[in-house]
């Protein structure tokens, strides 16, 4: 695997978006899946007659993020303003999934997926990704709905992956020169920094930040990852997706983000997620020093 690291700054944000023309599609909501609930993962169909279906597709999984809809969606697309914008919700107690119907009945670029329960981040991207990858979108991002991954971030990475037709995963990196933590404790960004350390000397990855949600895929690496073998439930997710690009000989590069605290809601992290991260990334370690993929 190649690890590039680029410095990108952004130019500023697009200015009104009643100015943008959806590429295809109408407004209706994406749909319901069950908690389980893809199939062939972006199988051969790719635009066959779907909604949805434009260049880019940033998927962002909600669990009850309510008050952070509006004000993250309308960074996303002051920023990004011919992205589409699939909102993953695990029937949010808090009405997050109606909220989201009500903003995407009002912008032909939202669009809503509800599941029937949490489930984890994981399993709600493999989702995500599934619906994307079916509608023929390029490029698919992640990001989290919480504020703390900025749509400005996300528009230099965007620019980075038109400029560079090579690179298959661009990830949104507080670990390398220009990027940082912002309201973090010494005690968070040293858990962070040492999960990632950990996990980069197990795979033997090259990446600096490898927990890092917000990211830009094409959509022929995700398509050659093996999804469909995910296991990976919480942020360990993000591990496992770097390894598998990598190991589909993708090339990766980390561009620089400033990732603030969240302003709103609570954070879904917990010591299971961790647990899950510290096991699965040593078993994956193990079996690469041991020679068994
Ligand atoms: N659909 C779905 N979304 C989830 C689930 N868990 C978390 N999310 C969403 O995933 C994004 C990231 O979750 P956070 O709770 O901020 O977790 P985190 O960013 O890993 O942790 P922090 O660093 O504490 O913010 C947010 O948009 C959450 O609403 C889940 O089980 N299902
Ligand atoms: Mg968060």
């Amino acid at each position: 695997m190649k690890t590039i690291q680029t410095a990108v700054l952004a130019d500023g944000p697009c200015g009104g978006s009643g100015a943008h023309e959806p590429a295809r599609g109408d407004n209706e909501a994406a749909g319901d899946v069950g908690a389980a609930g893809f199939g062939e993962l972006g199988a051969d169909e790719a635009g066959a007659g779907m909604e949805g279906g434009g260049e880019i597709c940033v998927v962002m999984p909600t669990y009850n993020e309510r008050d952070n809809l509006e004000p993250t969606l309308t960074a996303l697309f002051a920023w990004n303003h011919e992205v589409h914008a699939l909102i993953v919700d695990d029937a949010s107690p808090d009405g997050t999934g109606e909220a989201a119907e009500i903003l995407a009945a009002g912008d032909p670029r939202i669009y809503v997926l509800h599941r029937m329960g949490k489930n984890g981040l994981g399993p709600a991207y493999l989702a995500g990704f599934d619906w994307a990858l079916k509608r023929g979108y390029a490029t698919l991002c992640s990001m989290d709905m919480d504020g703390s991954h900025r749509a400005q971030d996300l528009h230099a990475m965007l620019d980075v992956m038109r400029a560079r037709p090579e690179i298959d995963l661009t990830i949104g990196s507080r670990r390398v020169p220009g990027g940082r933590t912002e309201g973090w404790s010494r005690h968070r960004n040293w858990i962070s920094r040492a999960g990632s350390w950990y996990a980069r000397e197990m795979l033997g990855l090259g990446v600096r930040d490898m927990t890092s949600g917000l990211r830009a895929y094409r959509a022929r690496i995700l398509r050659a990852s093996g999804l469909r073998s995910v296991e990976a439930n919480g942020y360990v997710f993000q591990i496992d997706m770097a390894r598998r690009v990598a190991a589909a000989g993708g090339i990766i590069v980390e561009v620089p983000i400033v990732f603030p605290e969240r302003i709103h809601g609570r954070s879904k992290m917990g010591a299971d997620i961790v647990f899950e991260a510290m096991w699965r990334v040593t078993g994956w370690g193990l079996r690469r020093l041991f020679g068994r993929r």
